[in-house]
């Protein structure tokens, strides 16, 4: 018999190359059909399930079918009336597979299926948009974030980055800034946009503005002694959040590490072959959303032979949300944030040989 994994497998396989075929056989089950959305949006809509169904089953991580459904709850907007759409289309495409696969392979879907209709039973304010703001009252640093955020939000650049400077000149650890004024800076205006309080381009503005003051720290990040170790970093194709990751290699070369960094969507024959040019020993992969898990997935399966020694420690809100998942992506390990990053990359060097030396 094959084994649990394989059989995952074959379903997976199954999903991602029927989806069309089994998007056509749920929809003709549905009782229902939003009104004024079109046959083909329907489709793409419920085809849009099998991926994140096949990266699940793959992975065996509830965690990712749970993501993609809060995910597209919110769109357009989040009501029971959109989470009635949803728990349909579920369980038309589950009743699709139910015809098509043998009962096992049926009965090793149900608990994702399971999991999905169980997310479109609670209500979606609770799973997503918290009101809580991200720059609590006892935060450390919390007036100078805020006057950060402040002036941000009124399109005060030059003012924004004085604060820092200020804070650097108090004494600030550079470390610091990133911890209790970028980092939850950036937290908030993600609540903010997704409350509709701020816009695209106000996000875009504050983001743009934080790299900009992270590039003026650089000097102070480099000014620990090197550990005579290279990394490389990125997030691959489709996923453009690069500040989690830039945030992950700056903590790592503020520890001593040399960051080969890619940024953002980079592919995964890329990404190897700057690990074998620049003699990398850590890969460094950074997925903000549960449907970029796959991609890390793969760009393991393809790690050639050359980069059979590089350790691949991989982080971001999937991770988080679900932390077996490192393991079921053939990372070698996993950390929940940048300064556990630092302790994680310690452990899994410590002892090991660098070019002949034990270090
Ligand atoms: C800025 C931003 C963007 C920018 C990114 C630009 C850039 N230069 O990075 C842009 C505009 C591109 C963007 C686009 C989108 N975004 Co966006 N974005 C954000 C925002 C506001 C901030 C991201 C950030 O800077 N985080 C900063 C750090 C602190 O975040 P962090 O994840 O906590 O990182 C820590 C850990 O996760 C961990 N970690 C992360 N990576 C790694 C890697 C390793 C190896 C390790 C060890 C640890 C580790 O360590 C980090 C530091 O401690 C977040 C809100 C948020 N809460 O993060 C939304 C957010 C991530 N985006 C979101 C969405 C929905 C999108 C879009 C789909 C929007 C759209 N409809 O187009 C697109 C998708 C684009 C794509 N294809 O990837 C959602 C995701 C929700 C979800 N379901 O997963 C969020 C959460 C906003 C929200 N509240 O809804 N986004």
């Amino acid at each position: 018999m094959a084994s649990l994994s394989a059989q995952h497998q074959a379903i997976a396989d199954f999903l991602s190359e029927h989806a069309l075929a089994l998007a056509q056989a749920a929809s003709l089950q549905l009782p229902d059909r939003p009104a004024g959305s079109s046959e083909a949006a329907l489709l793409e809509e419920i085809r849009s399930h099998c991926q994140p169904l096949a990266d699940a089953l793959l992975m065996n991580s509830v965690s990712l079918i749970e993501a993609h459904l809060e995910h597209v709850r919110h769109e357009p907007g989040p009501s029971p009336a959109r989470d009635e759409q949803l728990r349909q289309q579920l369980n038309a495409l589950r009743q699709a597979l139910s015809q098509r696969l043998t009962i096992m392979h049926y009965n090793l879907t149900l608990p994702y299926f399971y999991a999905g209709q169980e997310v479109l039973s609670k209500p979606a304010a609770m799973v997503e948009a918290p009101t809580q703001s991200a720059l609590a009252n006892d935060a450390p640093l919390v007036e100078a974030a805020r006057e950060y955020l402040m002036h941000l939000l009124a399109g005060r650049r030059t003012e924004a980055l004085a604060g820092i400077r200020q804070a650097l000149r108090a004494g600030t650890n550079v470390r610091d800034i990133y911890l209790h004024i970028f980092m939850p800076v950036q937290r908030e205006i993600g609540q903010l946009w997704h409350q509709g309080k701020v816009d695209v381009a106000q996000e875009h503005y504050c983001t743009a503005a934080t790299e900009l003051a992270i590039a003026t720290l650089h000097a102070y990040l480099m000014a620990a002694p090197r550990n005579g170790r290279r990394l490389v970093a990125a997030t691959l194709s489709g996923d453009l959040h690069v500040m989690p990751l830039r945030i992950v290699s700056d903590f790592l070369e503020s520890d001593g590490w040399d960051a080969y960094f890619l940024g953002a969507s980079t592919p995964a024959a890329s990404v190897w072959q700057a690990v074998v040019a620049h003699r990398a020993e850590l890969l460094v992969v950074s997925a903000s959303m549960s449907h970029h898990v796959g991609r890390v997935r793969e760009l393991l399966a393809l790690r050639p032979d050359a980069c059979a020694d590089t350790c691949v420690l991989v982080g971001g809100a999937p991770f988080n949300a679900d932390p077996q998942l490192w393991q079921a992506v053939g990372a070698d390990a996993w950390a929940p944030d940048a300064m556990s990053a630092i302790t994680e990359a310690k452990r899994l060097f410590s002892g090991k040989t660098r070019r002949g030396v034990l270090v």
